[in-house]
């Protein structure tokens, strides 16, 4: 007879689930009582962190990530990196532990009274087992659920003294060998009519969204855009989370403004646009105007049924991106439009004491590696950053697309788990780093060689700036003096250095690219919002 705790770790075995993102209190010991010799157990210190290295972690391994919380608070705490984890589309396979069962009725300390309710607008499934026998099918569920398009967190309460309890083997193994696959391609005949569309369009464009990185489908997205000769955008940049083509590809144009009138504006002159991989669209700001220029037709092949039906234009297919891009290569001859011009070389940053952000993202441009990747977590800077960086491979850019401040240096250090043979740098405002800035801790402990760059301006910039553009005046809350992070990054054991200028930036910079061990990088910057 096996416990449900051997079938449950089972079970995740069989799942390839054998990283464990945690931060245990009483109610989660016995899960984790002899803890299996081939499982990893990734300790952070507040669950915020817990989830976001997590999501990190999950979403560059492109592998559903087990995620264990303490009972209620710790789940309280965790709720706005869950938000984020489903606006990222990561897999994640939440549990947290519970009262044992016999003092849930008169709740006893650290009683879940509502444990399934608590976490239920963020995740796709949310559930309390009803008997112990039944943890391992409700394992199962939430593993396959959450890997199912759209991806996303689930969440299991576990009581506490549900981990001994002995399950029926037979049963238990039909619900651990279980397997579900849910990549559906379009239908022939839509993807058909599709190519005709596309076809007969005198000025196309690609619109290339984060589950084009997701769903692997780079290769069929530039050799589309080769054949077709379409330009190509990025979906704007606050809520796409990662890059579905490569920025240095000469049919790249740029990235796509997220506010509904100055993105109708920016596709001006192109009478058919075909959006992979992304929502319709991650809008923020209200600025209000035409949804698509006068005469033109919009189609989106989405994996999200949601994405799809909530779309305020154009026509979709709820499809696998990359299955549905192959199929649509196929049926798509080598046009004769006139190739898109390139993009001209990044413009060079303005000269400035304080150097500019747009200096430093320029620096970090000169000496990432080709198979650099960036999380990046710097407000009043993405758009800098997007400008002067071109990068250029499958997974290397991860932004978090739910806008809540705590995912980038979580997320960096999940990310550099999963990826352990690429240099990983954390761009991240000095603002930011607070959210999440245990994880540090983690990178230490587990020797994770992420480099933090800590962009510095004494400020929340990017809030100052949306109150000039929401004509507020008087806000307060908004300066950052004297905050040093590079020292209380020394405080955890990173190896922490304030570089002066450009001439130091590049050269501590460079050595934290090589290093070993996490380190981390703080630059005074020049105040306010920078786009180039
Ligand atoms: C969890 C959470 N709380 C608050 C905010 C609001 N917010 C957005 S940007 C920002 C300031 C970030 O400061 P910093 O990292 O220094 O970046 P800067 O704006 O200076 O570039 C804040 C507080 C948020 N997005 N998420």
């Amino acid at each position: 007879m096996a416990t449900v705790r051997e079938a449950a770790f089972e079970l995740l075995r069989e799942h390839g689930m054998t990283t464990m993102f945690g931060n245990p209190g009483s109610t989660e010991l016995p899960m984790l009582a002899e803890f299996p010799d081939d499982f990893r157990y990734v300790l952070g210190l507040q669950e915020a962190v817990v989830v976001g290295m997590a999501d990190g972690f999950a979403q560059a391994s492109g592998r559903t990530t087990a995620v264990n919380l303490h009972t209620a608070p710790g789940v309280g705490n965790a709720m706005g990196a869950i938000f984020n984890a489903q606006a990222n589309k990561a897999p994640l396979l939440i549990t947290a532990g519970q009262q044992v069962r016999a003092q849930v009725t008169m709740q006893a300390n650290l009683t879940n009274r509502d444990a399934a309710r608590v976490p239920h607008p963020f995740v796709k499934w949310s559930y309390e087992v009803p008997r112990a026998e039944d943890v391992p099918l409700a394992l199962a569920h939430g593993a396959h659920l959450a890997a199912l398009p759209p991806r996303g967190p689930v969440f299991v309460s576990i009581p506490m003294d549900d981990w001994g309890v002995e399950v029926d083997e037979s049963e238990a193994g039909h619900a651990i060998a279980r397997r579900v696959s849910g990549r559906a391609a379009a239908d022939p005949a839509d993807v058909a009519q599709l190519a005709e569309r596309l076809g007969a369009a005198s000025n196309p464009a690609l619109v290339a969204g984060p589950d084009v990185d997701a769903s692997g489908a780079w290769e069929a997205a530039i050799a589309l855009a080769e054949r077709q000769r379409l330009p190509v955008w990025a979906s704007p940049a606050p809520g796409g989370g990662r890059l579905g083509f490569p920025e240095g590809h000469p049919n790249f144009r740029g990235t796509l403004p997220p506010a509904i009138g100055p993105l109708g504006q920016m596709l001006e002159g192109h009478d058919f646009v075909l959006v992979a991989g992304s929502s319709i669209f991650p809008y923020y700001p209200y600025i209000p105007g035409p949804l698509l220029p006068e005469g033109a037709e919009l189609v989106a092949i989405t994996s999200d049924p949601d994405e799809a039906a909530r779309a305020p234009m154009g026509d979709a297919f709820v499809a696998d991106v990359k299955l549905t891009l192959e199929a649509l290569l196929d049926a798509v001859p080598e046009s004769d439009r006139q190739p898109p011009e390139p993009l001209p070389p990044p413009e060079p940053p303005p000269e400035a004491d304080p150097i500019s952000p747009s200096t430093v993202h320029a620096a970090l441009g000169e000496l990432l590696p080709d198979d650099g990747i960036v999380v990046l977590e710097s407000p009043s800077s993405t758009m800098a950053l997007r400008n002067q960086l071109r990068l250029s491979r499958p997974g290397s850019y991860y932004f978090g697309a739910g806008g809540g401040l705590g995912f980038g240096l979580s997320a960096a250090v999940g990310v550099q788990l999963a990826q352990p043979d690429r240099p990983v740098v954390c761009v991240i405002g000095e603002g930011s780093a607070q959210y999440a800035i245990s994880a540090l801790w983690t990178a230490v402990a587990y020797r994770v060689p992420v480099t933090f760059l800590v962009i510095r301006n004494e400020e929340y910039a990017i809030l100052k700036w949306f109150a000039d553009a929401e004509s507020v005046e008087g806000a307060p809350g908004l300066d950052l003096p004297a905050l040093d992070t590079a020292a209380i990054a020394s405080g955890y054991g990173v190896e922490s250095r304030k570089a002066g200028g450009l001439e130091e930036l590049r050269e501590t910079l460079s050595a934290s690219l090589g290093a070993e061990a996490p380190r981390l990088v703080e630059v005074g910057v020049a105040p306010g919002m920078h786009l180039f």
